[in-house]
């Protein structure tokens, strides 16, 4: 047995190439991403990235319906964005295998906000499964196909940060390659219009009932009894880690894989066998709920955080009243570090053309763009979800309009985010009148998740040449008069630009400021930039940029050789001229 050390996402990945998996569908976001790179590997299955992530659902319900095995992947919020299909999915029921994985994000290491998708699971009527390692992340793609079959139902599979990115040893298996099902034509399944959604309502209620008998025989669904039985506990998912790296065989523990429907009668049986339960989740009290509601008692949320991700550390102090004297940190003396743009990142020198605008308000997205909110930039005011600059900078509009007044408003975009829910927005724009001045920030690539390719790159997502959308007609389709490009790096042109669609008021304007991300291979600045220290006032008014290449030193400014890409933007913005191009004087 070949065995290999991966993380729950590689884990994912080799789950579905073992299960013959043919289809795969995704939007890139953390913690799923790595999913859908790592199947694009495997020739044996067709891998796309979706401009988002209903479009990626959407796709993958074809493909089962087809009769294929399919998975599509998302972090926590995407599933939000693929809610619609999602509930009416639960209705259709699936042809081939169909697996929605949703990777949450405790703790909001790299997210807008905290969601235990644990509750789309009743609430979307879908079966799920909670993986607490590698070696489950893989078998349970299996298991979820299975099921998925077997009773005519998407699977949802959820992990958390740390299972999609631990690393732990998982046993390889074969390919089992998986015989296409025959489509038979069947609007009164696939066609949920009123009549035939009714029907499949109360199939769907059979289905559960089904599927929690099934829950009660799921072999993962186990009770490992301790050395006694005074104490029980009842987890799931990277807590079952955690409650054994505690307790080792101390305490009792009922681990739940499938975590919707949930094996009331063996919840039942284990309560009644142990003195006092608790239950440790992540998150929401998920689990506990249900628990309640059976009539069993237990303890939790009242002992452990329902905000933040739980630890070993979190458990030791919270169930055994033993405090970590390093803090939950190994490194507590460790200054924090907070995320800043890159050296040469195109974005920066739009915001520092923004900040000395005087506009009302300015909008923003999700992307390495967000940053521009913090200092020293602070050019941005808002940040939702994935496409709501462009329509809420239009509301805002909008408002002071009805207040009487004409104020600035600029909303700021990456192509990335765009292509995935900005267009509909600025089509909202354009369709009614709103005058603002829209940037579309566009480095051709998904900087923020690491690079992905998206429609407008190019490539598709195993690297082979896709056809490439083009931003400025999809805008002057949309009907966007006032459409211009500028290089991002050209700080004189972006401020021309931002100052011109000011001035407009025929619709919405749009600029596009282009420029490769400076991390591409073999797309990034070339040169390097160095301060002449005769002519520096030391007036650090280059510091105002927050390029982490530039360094004080002596009380002047010192650019790092190492950091510098040669963009040439601190030279632009330096009045005394005292940054020039390394060579060229
Ligand atoms: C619904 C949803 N899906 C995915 C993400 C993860 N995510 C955040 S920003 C982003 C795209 C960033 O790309 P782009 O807009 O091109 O900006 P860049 O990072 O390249 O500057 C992604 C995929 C998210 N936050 N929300």
């Amino acid at each position: 047995m070949k065995k290999a050390f991966l993380t729950g996402n590689e884990a994912i990945a080799r789950g579905a190439y073992e299960s013959g998996v043919s289809f795969a569908s995704a939007y890139p976001g953390t913690p799923s991403t790595e999913i859908l790179e790592n199947i694009a590997k495997y020739p044996e299955i067709y891998a796309e990235w979706a401009p988002n992530e209903k479009v990626a659902l959407e796709a993958a319900a074809g493909a089962s319906m087809a009769g294929a095995r399919a998975i599509v992947s998302m972090k926590h919020v995407g599933l939000n964005v693929a809610a619609d299909p999602l509930f009416t999915l639960a209705y259709t029921g699936v042809n081939g295998g169909l697996v929605i994985v949703t990777a949450d994000d405790p703790g909001m290491h790299s997210s807008q906000n905290e969601q235990d998708n644990r509750n789309f699971a009743p609430f979307a009527k879908i079966p799920m499964l909670e993986p607490s390692d590698s070696q489950e992340a893989k078998d349970f793609i299996g298991e979820a196909l299975k099921m998925s079959e077997m009773f005519d139902t998407p699977v949802l599979l959820r992990t958390t940060t740390r299972v999609s990115h631990s690393r732990s040893i998982v046993e390889l298996g074969k390919r089992a390659p998986h015989e296409m099902r025959p489509y038979s034509k069947n609007p009164a399944k696939y066609a949920m219009i009123p009549a035939f959604a009714k029907k499949r309502r109360w199939s769907l209620k059979e289905r559960l009932e089904a599927l929690e008998r099934y829950s009660e025989q799921f072999p993962f669904n186990k009770i490992e009894w301790g050395k006694n039985r005074e104490v029980g506990i009842i987890t799931s998912g990277v807590c079952y880690q955690y409650v054994k790296e505690v307790f080792g065989d101390e305490v009792s523990v009922l681990k739940l894989s499938m975590t919707f429907p949930l094996p009331k009668k063996l919840i039942g049986d284990f309560a009644e066998k142990v003195k006092e339960i608790y239950v440790v989740e992540e998150l929401d009290p998920y689990l506990e709920n249900q628990i309640k509601a059976m009539g069993i008692k237990v303890k939790g949320k009242e002992l452990i955080p329902e905000i933040g991700e739980l630890s070993p550390e979190i458990l030791r102090e919270k169930l055994k009243g033993e405090k970590s004297a390093a803090g939950f940190s190994p490194y507590p003396q460790l200054p924090s570090r907070p995320p800043v743009l890159c050296p040469g990142c195109p974005h920066r020198g739009v915001f520092y053309v923004l900040k000395k605008m005087k506009a009302a308000v300015v909008t923003s997205d999700i992307g390495c763009y967000s940053l521009g909110v913090l200092p020293p930039l602070e050019s941005l005011d808002s940040l939702l979800c994935m496409g709501a600059s462009i329509s809420m900078g239009h509301g805002f509009k909008k408002a002071l309009e009805a207040g009487g007044k004409d104020d600035i408003v600029i909303t700021v975009i990456g192509d990335s985010t765009f292509l995935h829910s900005g267009i509909t927005s600025l089509m909202d724009a354009v369709y009614n009148r709103s005058n603002t001045v829209n940037i579309i920030v566009d480095n051709s690539t998904t900087a923020m998740t690491g690079h992905q390719h998206h429609p407008g790159t190019g490539y598709n997502a195993k690297e082979e040449p896709a056809p490439a959308v083009s931003l400025e007609a999809v805008c002057r389709a949309l009907g966007v008069e006032n459409v211009a490009v500028v290089d991002s790096y050209d700080l004189r042109a972006v401020e021309k630009a931002v100052k011109d669609a000011m001035n407009c008021k025929n619709g919405p304007s749009v600029i596009i400021a282009r420029r490769p991300c400076a991390l591409l291979k073999g797309k990034g600045p070339t040169g390097l930039y160095a301060v002449k220290e005769e002519k520096c006032r030391k007036c650090k008014a280059c510091l105002r940029l927050g390029c982490p290449a530039l360094q004080v030193k002596d009380g002047g400014v010192f650019i790092n050789p190492l950091s510098c890409t040669g963009c040439s933007v601190c030279a632009q913005v330096c009045t005394f001229g005292a940054i020039k191009k390394v060579g060229d004087e």
